[in-house]
């Protein structure tokens, strides 16, 4: 397939998904003057401190102004630094963590169906372990990513299951683990440490396992979902997010003060229920599709 002609689809897409968010960041083209543009930013889930500097830069930079918020806010949605080692040694672990009902198990399916595609060996683990259903409903999104999965009894420990998963993915010489979690509310800090503990454990069989923790995040909670981010980040390291549920949402502005306060990369976005609604995240196009007509 011609590569450019996927990434033209996914951008239709991409930009189809953020059709709400979309009707929000084009009043920024129309605001008649500094103030009701930081109006306009606030009630684009912007956040106080990107909404300073998108002000800012509007009102010093000359050009046009789609142009100059288009450059802007894909400079906040890069973050610099590097978070993870850019050469893992296989299998790569990806840990997915968040709170209930964000999006994980349906992300993880999506995943493996996006890596299989790629040609990588996948298996998941069912590592939440605390709903009776978790395991069922992720072993459907494996058959139909077509991948395999490490089963799992409500009750088991979930670190087990991740210990598990590892060994035999290095035993079989698989490329990718993806290792489903339980949701937890951040507040939570039994459910936190159990968290570190998976995390902890994934080590004991590959040295500086998991190579990336990725927190799911449901875009519909809009400004909660940077105390969250935070949260997760300071209990787990987090190297990646992922941003789920953004086609219902007229919140997909939130995007921007998350990375820019945490400075953790948002990885993939997710549009959708089905299995191919996620597109690789690229901060150029997302800043784009938020201003297309
Ligand atoms: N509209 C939409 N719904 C989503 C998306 N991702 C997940 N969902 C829905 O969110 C609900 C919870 O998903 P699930 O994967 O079970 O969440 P988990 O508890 O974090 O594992 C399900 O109804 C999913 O279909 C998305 O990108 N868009
Ligand atoms: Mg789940």
């Amino acid at each position: 397939m011609n590569p450019f002609a996927r990434i033209g689809a996914s951008f239709a897409k991409l930009a189809g998904g953020l059709t709400k968010t979309r009707q929000v960041f084009r009043r920024l083209l129309v605001a008649a003057n500094s103030a009701e543009l930081e109006e306009a930013l606030l009630a684009a889930d912007v956040g106080v401190k990107a909404t300073d500097i998108l002000v800012d830069r509007v009102k010093h930079a000359s050009g046009d102004r789609r142009e100059v918020l288009e450059t802007e806010i894909t400079r906040l949605l890069s973050p610099n630094q590097q978070v993870t080692n850019p050469e893992p040694q296989p299998p790569l672990v990806v840990m997915i963590v968040g709170v209930n009902g964000s999006g994980k198990t349906t992300t993880v399916g999506k995943l493996c169906r996006l890596f299989a595609d790629q040609g990588q060996r996948v298996v998941v683990a069912a590592a939440d372990t605390y709903r009776d259903a978790a395991a069922a409903q992720l072993g459907i999104w494996a058959e139909r990513a077509g991948v395999d999965i490490v089963s799992s009894m409500q009750g088991q420990d979930a670190a087990a299951v991740a210990f598990d998963t590892i060994q035999k993915a290095m035993q079989k010489k698989i490329d990718v683990v993806l290792v489903d979690t339980a949701g937890r509310l951040h507040t939570r800090k039994d459910l936190m440490d159990e968290a570190v503990k998976i995390k902890r454990v994934c080590a004991k069989v590959k040295p500086g396992a998991p190579d990336e923790v990725w927190l799911v995040l449901d875009a519909t909670v809009g400004q909660n979902g940077l105390r969250q981010a935070a949260a997760f980040n300071e209990q787990l390291g987090l190297s990646g997010l992922i941003v789920t549920k953004l086609d219902g949402t007229a919140k997909g502005g939130v995007l921007i003060p998350i990375v820019m306060e945490l400075g953790v990369p948002v990885r993939f976005t997710g549009t959708g229920e089905g299995l191919d609604d996620i597109e690789p995240f690229d901060p150029q196009a997302y800043a784009k599709a938020l201003f297309e007509e």
